[in-house]
C-alpha cells in the first residue's frame, strides 16, 4: 500500500497515482482531512476535492482551491497535493494555522480537468492538451472546451474562441461542460461560507485579480491589489522570484468566462488565480527540480492570502 511519507512531492503524478494519494490522505488524518465528490468529468470520472479543518463548535468559513483546471499545467496539481502536505506537516506546531484550520475550512481539488489530465498524461504528443474532452459539437471536428472560458461571467464576451478546434473556445453555450458545472453548484451552493477562491494554473508568474473582462471593475479592487501584492512579496521572500499582480487585461490581455470573474460575480469577495513558474523557458513542461522551489514559494503567496482573508 502507498505509504504519504513515501510518496515524492518533487515529481508529477499520474492521475491514478493522485487518486491513490488523495484516498490515502484521508486514511491516515481522520479528524483533519474528509472528501467528497461533487461532480462527474465528461468521461463519468468522479471529481473530488479534500475537505481540510478542524472540529470547531460554531459555523465555519471556508477557502476555496482548484488546481488542474487546464490539463497540461501539470504543476498546479502537483502544487495542491504540496500545500496540503504542508498544511498536514505543520499544522500540530504551527499555532496561527491551527488556529486557521479551527475557524476555516480549506476545499481543495487537485485535478478538476481529469478527462484533459489524463490525456495529457497519454502520449508525448498529447502533453500540451489545455481543454477538456467533450465530443465536438456538430459541424466541427475538435474535441474540447477551455473550461477557464466556460462560466457564467461574461460568457463569450472578450478573450474567447467560437471556432470549437481553438485553445480558447468557450463552449457552445454557457456551463456546457460538466466541470465547469460541478465548481459553480458546489461553491455557488457556499457564497456566504467561501471567503476566498484561488485557482491555480501556470505558467507565467502571476496573481490575477477580477475581473478579466476590461470594461468592469471589482468595488474591492484596491483591496485586492493590496492582498496581491502582499502574496507577491511573500513568494519573493522565498526564492527571490518576481509576480506580477494586477487583473488580466492590466497584466497580458482581457477574458471572459474565467471561473475566477465568477467566483466575484457571485459575492467571494477575495478571487485569485495564480500562475505559477515560470516566464516561458520551460513553459507547461517545467522540470520536476522546479517543483520544490516553485511550490514552495507559492505556498508562501497562498498562505499570505489565507492569512488575511482569516484576520479580516
Ligand atoms: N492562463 C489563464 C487563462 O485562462 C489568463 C488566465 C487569462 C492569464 C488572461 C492571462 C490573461 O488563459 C492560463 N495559463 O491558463
Ligand atoms: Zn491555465
Amino acid at each position: 500500500a502507498l505509504e504519504l511519507n513515501n510518496y515524492n512531492y518533487t515529481r508529477y503524478h499520474s492521475m491514478d497515482e493522485i487518486s491513490g494519494w488523495m484516498e490515502q490522505v484521508v486514511k491516515e488524518n481522520p479528524g483533519l482531512v474528509s472528501s467528497e465528490v461533487y461532480g462527474e468529468t465528461f468521461e463519468g470520472k468522479n471529481i473530488t476535492l479534500l475537505k481540510i479543518g478542524l472540529d470547531s463548535g460554531s459555523k465555519k468559513k471556508a477557502i476555496w482551491m482548484d488546481c488542474g483546471i487546464h490539463a497540461r499545467e501539470w504543476i498546479a496539481p502537483a502544487f495542491c497535493q504540496w500545500f496540503i502536505k504542508e498544511i498536514l506537516r505543520t499544522h500540530k506546531t504551527d499555532e496561527k494555522l491551527n488556529l486557521m484550520l479551527h475557524n476555516l475550512d480549506i476545499y481543495v481539488t487537485p485535478v478538476l480537468n481529469i478527462d484533459g489530465y489524463v490525456y495529457s498524461w497519454s502520449n508525448e504528443s498529447n502533453r500540451l492538451w489545455r481543454k477538456t474532452r467533450s465530443c465536438p459539437a456538430p459541424h466541427c471536428e475538435c474535441y474540447g472546451t477551455d473550461l477557464n472560458r466556460n462560466f457564467y461571467a461574461n460568457w463569450g464576451m472578450v478573450g474567447i474562441s467560437r471556432n470549437c478546434c481553438s485553445e480558447i473556445y468557450c463552449g457552445p453555450n454557457v456551463l456546457s461542460e460538466k466541470e465547469a458545472v460541478a465548481v459553480t453548484e458546489f461553491v455557488g451552493q457556499r457564497v456566504g461560507e467561501i471567503l476566498c477562491f484561488l485557482t491555480i494554473h501556470s505558467y507565467g508568474q502571476l496573481i490575477l485579480v477580477p475581473y478579466g473582462h476590461p470594461e468592469i471593475t471589482a468595488p474591492n479592487y484596491d483591496e485586492l491589489m493590496q492582498v496581491g501584492l502582499a502574496a507577491a512579496q511573500a513568494i519573493k521572500d522565498v526564492h527571490g522570484m518576481n509576480y506580477i499582480v494586477g487583473t488580466s487585461p492590466d497584466v497580458l490581455y482581457p477574458n471572459s468566462g474565467s471561473s475566477r470573474d465568477w467566483a466575484r460575480l457571485m459575492g467571494i469577495p477575495y478571487s485569485f488565480t495564480f500562475e505559477l513558474r515560470d516566464k516561458g523557458q520551460h513553459g507547461f513542461k517545467l522540470p520536476e527540480e522546479q517543483i520544490q522551489p516553485a511550490c514552495e514559494e507559492a505556498y508562501a503567496g497562498a498562505c499570505s492570502i489565507i492569512n488575511y482573508v482569516h484576520d479580516k
